[in-house]
């Protein structure tokens, strides 16, 4: 794949399509100031202006004395700006058609439309930020979920990119070491000097393993959590579903086998997206829809982490309970008995304190009794999830970097294993090099351009 043209000036409509109070169109590069000159009815030179002052203007119509709009027109010069270059960055009235007359004057101008994530790679190449900084750019534009939100924001301060360049410049000084050693190979390299090279790298590793294990955290804030409610027909999935979004989502009737498709909401829990499925009572049925119903139950089952799993507490027997359970042994799961506002005092008691074990939250999906307790505890899971990660928000959430700090890790390893064998400090040079390569790819310091045109391919134009 080949990167656009970084020496031509480019344009876009930088605000989502469709009406708005304003419309944002950006214009960078080079000739970034030529164009606006060109754009507006009243003689100006914004390249004689000050940097970061806003210009009330009118843009030009297509016949003399008319105009297309009454514009703000904002100038950055170069290189105090997002991308690094000249910019002007034109509100307008938030009209698709505006927006698009305006667009084509510049380009008429001379500018070039810009490709998706255009403006971002211009800032990565001139040296604004680095590739994972402009990877949060993205990030935080479809972030779903406060955590995720605040992950993709601190690393695009920069400071995630600060811990993993102070971890290669660490490497790169044990590196600088074993070069020392190299000059000298008749000299056997003494044991304090070794033990303590050993722990360097012990430090670095440490530091790298919890920054992949943050990735397990990391993925679910990306991703969201996906919660399939499950259990036998009339249990009071549908129910407990419409109670938890506190909306008539799903149809409930009286009548077992209602639910027969999945249907899906998300809500925010701890600033983390769960997605809740409601899903087709479980049971053996001759109905081809409704078995086909509980083959998708099925599926959303192994695709789950986490499940909830109702029971009609007036009905359900615990040899049931449990036989359902035990089902379900490789995920966490959620116990809920429902239908409670049918049941005295003490027969609840009773039945939670036979499935004490299990942790059952008892509520009522038709009263709205409990579902705080549930809504609670799923919480709690998502905490204890968060708890493993460290507690400077050094979290990895993109795939491309937990590759990335696995290669690193496992070429550190396999240093520390020579060295431990004595190995020569070539083969050791070399290994550590890899680990080095390794966290500056993530940093983009060492890339190349289908790796570049992937990533930006991903960005929305005007970004
Ligand atoms: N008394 C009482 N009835 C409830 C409660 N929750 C659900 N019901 C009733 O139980 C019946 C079944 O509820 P649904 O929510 O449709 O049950 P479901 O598990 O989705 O059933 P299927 O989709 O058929 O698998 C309906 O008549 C509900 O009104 C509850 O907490 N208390
Ligand atoms: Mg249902």
């Amino acid at each position: 794949m080949r990167l656009p043209d970084s020496g031509e000036t480019i344009v876009a409509i930088s605000t989502p399509p469709g009406y708005g109070g304003i419309g944002v169109i950006r214009i960078s590069g080079n000739r970034a100031f030529a164009v606006a000159n060109e754009l507006v009815s009243e003689r100006r030179d914004f390249g004689e202006v000050k940097s970061h002052t806003i210009h009330h203007c009118y843009i030009k119509g297509s016949l003399r004395r008319t105009f297309t709009d009454e514009v703000l027109l904002a100038v950055f010069v170069a290189p105090n700006s997002y991308t690094g270059e000249n910019v002007v960055e034109i509100s307008a009235h938030g009209n698709p058609q505006i927006l698009k007359q305006i667009v084509e004057m510049t380009i008429n101008a001379g500018a070039r439309q810009a490709t998706p994530g255009e403006f971002t790679l211009r800032a990565f190449q001139n040296g604004r930020i680095d590739l994972l900084q402009a990877e949060a750019v993205a990030d935080l534009i479809a972030a779903e979920g406060t955590a995720f939100q605040q992950a993709a924001v601190y690393q695009l301060s920069g400071r995630l990119s600060e811990y993993i360049g102070n971890l290669r410049n660490e490497l790169v000084e044990i590196g600088a070491l074993f070069e020392a050693y190299t000059d000298f190979p008749d000299e056997e390299i003494p044991r304090q000097e070794k033990s303590e090279l050993l722990g360097k790298i012990d430090t670095i590793t440490g530091k790298l393993s919890r920054l992949a294990e943050s990735y397990r955290h990391g993925e679910v804030l990306r991703s969201g959590l996906q919660v399939p409610i499950v259990g036998p027909p009339n249990a009071g999935k549908s129910s407990l579903f419409n109670a938890i979004l506190a909306e008539e989502r799903a149809i409930v009737t009286e009548i077992p086998g209602t639910t027969r498709d999945t249907i899906a909401e998300k809500i925010d829990i701890n600033g983390i997206v769960v997605r809740f499925v409601d899903t087709a009572g479980m049971r053996e049925t001759d109905d081809h829809i409704e078995a086909a119903g509980v083959e998708r139950s099925k599926r959303e089952i192994e695709a789950a982490g986490l499940v909830v799993a109702v029971f009609d507490a007036t009905k359900a027997t615990v040899t049931e309970i449990r036989e359902f359970l035990s089902k379900l042994t490789d995920r966490q799961v959620i116990l809920v008995l429902n239908k409670i506002d049918l049941l005295t005092g003490f027969q609840i008691a009773d039945l939670e304190s036979e499935l004490d074990a299990t942790r059952p939250i008892v509520v009522s999906a038709k009263e709205l009794k409990g579902i705080d307790n549930l809504l609670k505890r799923i919480g709690e899971l998502i905490v204890t999830a968060t708890a493993t990660i460290s507690s400077d928000n050094n979290v990895i959430t993109n795939q491309r970097h937990h590759r990335a700090v696995l290669a690193a890790l496992d070429s550190l390893t396999s240093v520390r294993q020579k060295l431990e064998q004595d190995e020569s400090f070539e083969l050791l040079a070399f290994d550590l090099h890899q680990s080095v390569e390794a966290l500056e790819e993530i940093l983009g310091k060492v890339t190349n351009d289908d790796l570049l045109a992937e990533i930006f391919s991903r960005f929305c134009i005007g970004k």
